[in-house]
This record gives structure tokens, C-alpha cells and sequence, in this order.
């Protein structure tokens, strides 16, 4: 726990927080229950292969969501890969370019070409429009990501979609728990992909699942999943191993009752650092239609270089040095990785602008409210000293500001 401290002491010659405060710090509701039902599985013998903690996750995963099938995968990756190989596409799938990697190579392990397109800058999900304008003879699919949790404008999308012939899916991976319109994530499209990441919301340490009310689905990532099976034993088709065990159901499982009051708490930190960064110019926190059930697992910020006098890597560094370590997602986005190079990069204006000043602070039952306080007043005293000394690039304020994190007179 943190001693909060006035600004000046937080930028001081030592770090603010005695020990790293980090993005994504697994949760697990308690531990002593946790611990009983894994003595439980070691007990029963049975550790994988579509045991009871894997059927009743999915069971109960498909019922919170409203859906007919939950088919649990050792992680998010692979439930994407294997929710485009079900659905059977060929040639080209348009995504969005900013989104963590893993939907790309998603959809590159699946045998088919990722054409990026740009989103929109409010909502920093696909922009409908833009997804037209990439759209060929080979498009078999639009893939949205539902990034921090916040819908893709779903309608619009399926819009296109239809006048395209085309199979609309969604990467869920931030979404669990949320809802659009009235209508939980994980109904949408022909199919959706979630991660159960350490990293994530609801977490069975590594996992995944699709969410799907197609049938065919919900059987083709039965069967990919376990080798290939069906009824009979025999491999049906090539498959592989992408399982989930029992000991990460079991983790899942422990946490599903207590997810609304993990987003309740994940929302008064998302509140704190609402009003602990309103008035520091050039400093936005994403929006959440406060209509919809949220997870509140993101806290991501933008911040505007010209306006703040100071970039977001040079925040990112600033942080660091107080033992805050944010994360510049996504950042650089997927368009402009290696692995991408020879994939279109135009028209990705928005995202390129998004990926250079989108940064996710820390948040999450791990960070008290005077935790949050104290990286807020680390960002304001950040802010304040790099407009005194006037500089809006990046390098100028880091001069100004001393690499070491600690503000140089
Ligand atoms: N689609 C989207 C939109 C996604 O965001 C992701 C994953 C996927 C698909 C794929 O799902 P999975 O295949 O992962 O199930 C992290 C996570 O590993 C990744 O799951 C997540 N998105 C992504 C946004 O974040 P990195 O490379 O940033 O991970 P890492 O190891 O640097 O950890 C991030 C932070 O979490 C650090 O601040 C440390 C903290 N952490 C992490 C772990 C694993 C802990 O405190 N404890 C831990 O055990 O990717």
C-alpha cells in the first residue's frame, strides 16, 4: 500500500510508489475458496479433456451472456483462430489495425490476408465507412474488435456486411461481462471470441472461449479444439489441441460470482480517475455509455501533446519513473509491426494518431483510491511543469522534465 504524498514529493528524487503498480493485475475474488475447489480437481483425478469444471464454466458462461453456445479454449488466440476457420473464409478479412496483435495474427493463422481499416476516433472501434472503402472482390468478412470493453457500432457494421455478402465476427477479448444496447457482447455476429487471460476482466489464468448461437460453430471448435473428434472418436477432420483444463475452469469458476461487484469496484476507480484528471488540459479518458453493463477493466487515457506539453511516451516515461507502469496500447499498431509489412497502410490516419497518444493506466480492486490519486497528481505535476517550460513535443518536455523521472530544476 501507498503513502500518499503531495505532487512535488510524488516527482521527487524517489519513485512515488514504492513497489510497481501495473496494467492488468490478476484478480482472483478469494483465495481460500480458490485454493479448496483445486484441491477438489486434484482430488477428482480428472485435470482435462472436457471435464465438469470446463462444462459447467461454459454452461454458466453461456447463460450470463444469453447465448446458446460457450465453447472454452486454452485462450483468446486460438478462439478467434478457430471461430474464422468455422466459418469457413477465404481470401481477405478487414479489421482494425488498432487492437492489441493478436487479432491479426489471428486472422493470419487462419489462412487469410488482414486488410486494416481506420476506426473512428471517439469510439477507437471499426469505422463502418472506412471498412466499405477496403472492401474487394476476395473480402469474405469484416472481424470488429470491441476495444476497452465499448461496442463496435454493431448495426452499422452488419449493414455492411449484408449489402457485401459478407460474415460479420467480433474479437471480445475486452468484452466480457458487457453490454450493447440492452443486449450482452458475445450475441453479435456469427460468432465471438473472448480472452480469460490472467490480464483480463474474468480470468481463468490462460483460456478463451467463442460465444455463438450458430450451431455449425459451436460443433467445428468442438471438434478443432480436441484433435479433430466427433461422436464416434474418430478425427472427422484435422484438428488440434486448444483445451481448456480443469484447474483454469476451476479459477474461472470462482470468480463468476462476484463479477458485478468487481466491475462495481472497477467503476469508482474509473469515477476517481475521471475527476482526478478532468482539469488537466489535453488528458481524456475514454467514455462509457453509462446505459450499458461495463466491465470498467481499461482505464485508457489520450492525451493530446499540444495541449498537455508533453507526449504520451514521455508521460509513459514520466510514469515509470515513479514505479507507474502504463501501457502505450496499442502501440505500434498491428499495420505497422514487422509482421505486417506488405499490408496496406493507408487510410489509417486515425489509428496511427490513436496508437501515438492512447496509453492504459493502472486500475482494479489492486489500486486504492489514494493510489489513484497520487497517479493522477503524478500526471497533473507532469502536465503542469511541461506547459510552464512550453514545450508540446515529446522530447522537448523530456529534456525539461530529466529522463530519470524525477523532475530536473
Ligand atoms: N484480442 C484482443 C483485443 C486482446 O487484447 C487480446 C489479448 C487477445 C485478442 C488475445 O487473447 P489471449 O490469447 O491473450 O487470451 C497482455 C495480455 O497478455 C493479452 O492477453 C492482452 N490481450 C493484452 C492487451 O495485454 P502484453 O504483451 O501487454 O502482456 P504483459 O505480459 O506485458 O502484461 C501486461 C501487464 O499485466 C503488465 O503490466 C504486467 C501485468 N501482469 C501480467 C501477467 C500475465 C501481471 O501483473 N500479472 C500477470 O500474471 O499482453
Amino acid at each position: 500500500m501507498t503513502q500518499r504524498m503531495h505532487p512535488a514529493a510524488a516527482l521527487g528524487p524517489s519513485p512515488a510508489f514504492a513497489e510497481p503498480v501495473v496494467v492488468g493485475k490478476p484478480w482472483t475474488p478469494d483465495r481460500g475458496r480458490l485454493l479448496a475447489l483445486i484441491g477438489d480437481v486434484l482430488d477428482s483425478g480428472r485435470l482435462s479433456n472436457g471435464g465438469p469444471a470446463v462444462t459447467e464454466l461454459e454452461r454458466r458462461v453461456a447463460d450470463l451472456h444469453g447465448v446458446r453456445h460457450c465453447v472454452a479454449v486454452c485462450n483468446g488466440t486460438i478462439a478467434l483462430e478457430l471461430a474464422l476457420r468455422a466459418a469457413c473464409l477465404t481470401g481477405e478479412v478487414v479489421l482494425p489495425s488498432f487492437t492489441f496483435v493478436a487479432t491479426a495474427h489471428a486472422v493470419r493463422r487462419a489462412g487469410l490476408v488482414p486488410v486494416f481499416a481506420d476506426v473512428d476516433p471517439v469510439t477507437h472501434n471499426l469505422d463502418a465507412n472506412a471498412v466499405e472503402r477496403v472492401i474487394t472482390a476476395r473480402t469474405s468478412a469484416i472481424l470488429g474488435v470491441h476495444l476497452w470493453g465499448r461496442a463496435c457500432d454493431v448495426a452499422a457494421l452488419a449493414g455492411v456486411a449484408r449489402r457485401n455478402g459478407l460474415q460479420l465476427l467480433f474479437d471480445a477479448a475486452h468484452a466480457f461481462g458487457c453490454s450493447h444496447r440492452g443486449r450482452m457482447i458475445g450475441t453479435f455476429g456469427r460468432a465471438e471470441a473472448f480472452s480469460f487471460h490472467a490480464t483480463k476482466f474474468f480470468h481463468t489464468v490462460e483460456g478463451g472461449a467463442v460465444l455463438t448461437d450458430d450451431d455449425e460453430i459451436a460443433e467445428s471448435v468442438q471438434r478443432q479444439r480436441n484433435f479433430g473428434f466427433g461422436p464416434s472418436g474418430e478425427a472427422l477432420i484435422v484438428g488440434g489441441n486448444a483445451k481448456l483444463n480443469e484447474i483454469s475452469a476451476t479459477v474461472g469458476l470462482s470468480q463468476l460470482d462476484s463479477l458485478e461487484q468487481l466491475a462495481a469496484a472497477n467503476r469508482r476507480r474509473y469515477e476517481l480517475y475521471r475527476q482526478g484528471l478532468r482539469d488537466i488540459p489535453g488528458i481524456s479518458v475514454v467514455e462509457y455509455s453509462l446505459a450499458e453493463r461495463l466491465n470498467y477493466h481499461y482505464l485508457a487515457v489520450e492525451v493530446d501533446p499540444q495541449e498537455t506539453g508533453l507526449d504520451r511516451d514521455a508521460l509513459v516515461d514520466i510514469l515509470l519513473a515513479e514505479n507507474v507502469i502504463a501501457r502505450p496500447y496499442f502501440s505500434p499498431p498491428c499495420h505497422l509491426m514487422p509482421a505486417y509489412r506488405g499490408c496496406s497502410t493507408r487510410g489509417l490516419e486515425e489509428t496511427e494518431r490513436l496508437s501515438r497518444r492512447t496509453v492504459a493506466l493502472p486500475t482494479g480492486p489492486a489500486m486504492s483510491a489514494d493510489d489513484i490519486h497520487l497517479v493522477c497528481d503524478i500526471v497533473g505535476a507532469a502536465a503542469e511543469l511541461a506547459g510552464r517550460n512550453g514545450g508540446p513535443s515529446g522530447r522537448h518536455a523530456d529534456r525539461k522534465l530529466g529522463r530519470s523521472g524525477s523532475f530536473a530544476s
